[in-house]
This record gives C-alpha cells, sequence and structure tokens, in this order.
C-alpha cells in the first residue's frame, strides 16, 4: 500500500510536517496499524502498556509526513495529563477501536466522548478507526458506529468512521485521506477567521 494523499494546496505550505494523535484502548491495534502504514506490511507486535510507547513518522511523498503519536487511553488516569497536552497541539485524532470486541466498545465510547468533549480538542478533526475488519465476527462500520454514539457527538469537531484491517492494510489509506482532508479544511477555515478579524 502506498503513502500517496492528495497534494497539499500552495497556500498551506506550513502543513508540510502534520501531527497527528493515535488513541484507543490497549490492544485495539495502534501500533499494527502504524507499522503497516510505515513498512507497508503487517508487522507483529507486543501491545502497548499505557504509556507513550511510538512515534512513527510516515512520509507522504515529498517533503511531507504526518507524525504519529501513540497513547493507551483508559485506565491509566495518572497518564492522562500527559496525552492531553499532546492533544492540544495536535493537528487531528486517530482513535482506534477493536471492532471484534463487542464488550469493549462500552469502555471505548466512554473514552471516545471524553476525548471529544475536552476543551483542548474542540474542532479538532477525528478518525475514528474500526480496526480488525479482518476478523470474522467483527461488527460492521455502522455497528461501531452506533455502539460508539458518533451520530450524537454534536460538536463544532468534525469526525469520520472508517473501517480497516492492520492485517490487510485495507481502509488505512482512505481513511487517511480523509483525516487529511478535514485537517486542511480545518486551517483554511481558521485562517480565512483570523483574516477577517
Ligand atoms: P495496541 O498498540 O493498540 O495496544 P497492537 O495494539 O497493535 O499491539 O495489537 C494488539 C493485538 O491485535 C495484536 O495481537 C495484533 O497482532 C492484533 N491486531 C492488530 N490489528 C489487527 C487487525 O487488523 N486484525 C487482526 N486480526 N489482528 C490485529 P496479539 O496476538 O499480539 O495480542
Amino acid at each position: 500500500m502506498g503513502n500517496q494523499l492528495a497534494p497539499v494546496p500552495p497556500f498551506m505550505p506550513h502543513l508540510q510536517a502534520l501531527h497527528v494523535v493515535v488513541v484507543g484502548l490497549d490492544a485495539a491495534g495502534k501500533t499494527s496499524l502504524l507499522y503497516r502504514l510505515k513498512f507497508q506490511e503487517f508487522v507483529k507486535s507486543a501491545p502497548t502498556k499505557g504509556f507513550n510507547m511510538e512515534k512513527i513518522r510516515v512520509p507522504l511523498g515529498g517533503s511531507r509526513a504526518i507524525t504519529f503519536q501513540v497513547w493507551d487511553v483508559g485506565g491509566q488516569e495518572k497518564l492522562r495529563p500527559l496525552w492531553k497536552s499532546y492533544m492540544r497541539r495536535t493537528d487531528g485524532v486517530v482513535f482506534v477501536v477493536d471492532s471484534s470486541e463487542a464488550e469493549r466498545l462500552e469502555e471505548a465510547r466512554v473514552e471516545l466522548h471524553k476525548i471529544v468533549r475536552s476543551s483542548e480538542n474542540q474542532g479538532v478533526p477525528m478518525l475514528v478507526l474500526a480496526n480488525k475488519q479482518d476478523v470474522v465476527q467483527a461488527l460492521s462500520v455502522a455497528e461501531v458506529e452506533k455502539f460508539l454514539g458518533l451520530p450524537e457527538l454534536c460538536t463544532s469537531t468534525s469526525n469520520h468512521i472508517q473501517g480497516c484491517s492492520a492485517v490487510s492494510g485495507q481502509g488505512l489509506q482512505q481513511g487517511l485521506e480523509k483525516l487529511y482532508e478535514m485537517i486542511l479544511k480545518r486551517k483554511k477555515a481558521l485562517r480565512t477567521s483570523k483574516k477577517k478579524r
């Protein structure tokens, strides 16, 4: 799988390096997804254990790149201030969900809603990746979307859900393209509103 995203519009040269925080419950597949993006293959990894375990730079062609910073969420209140401070400076958020574990979707929903509602993240585009779609008993994207209550999230934050698999790579490119598009749109809107002031 390649990493050819739409070219950066010339009016946004500062967008050459985007910073995106990747969050989700432990074992959702965050590290596997990033390795898939970086190496274009599935790399077996040990589940992240709460702390900031990975920072991965994915080239997008030319001098552009997205730096992904991975955090686990849920069950470790002590770490929350730390990743919240990263969220403050991020261009976008990727929230990874394990679609094959219906019993953990409620926990994921609570964390996702906390993130979207927190003041640091107002307006920051969010891509929800319904991962592990290759697993036979995985819930469909529509089911995951409903479980997570995404349609209820009526905020200024733009969001998009994409089904994917770190094993096959399916869906990842489309998800990233959508995230990229949402980030560009927000940057453009912010610039326009600044100019008007
Ligand atoms: P984390 O970084 O979110 O903690 P990992 O999660 O990337 O370490 O993945 C946790 C487990 O899920 C790993 O298996 C990994 O191989 C598996 N996994 C990740 N993504 C997918 C996927 O898309 N499909 C399938 N079938 N499995 C996936 P183990 O066995 O090491 O726990």
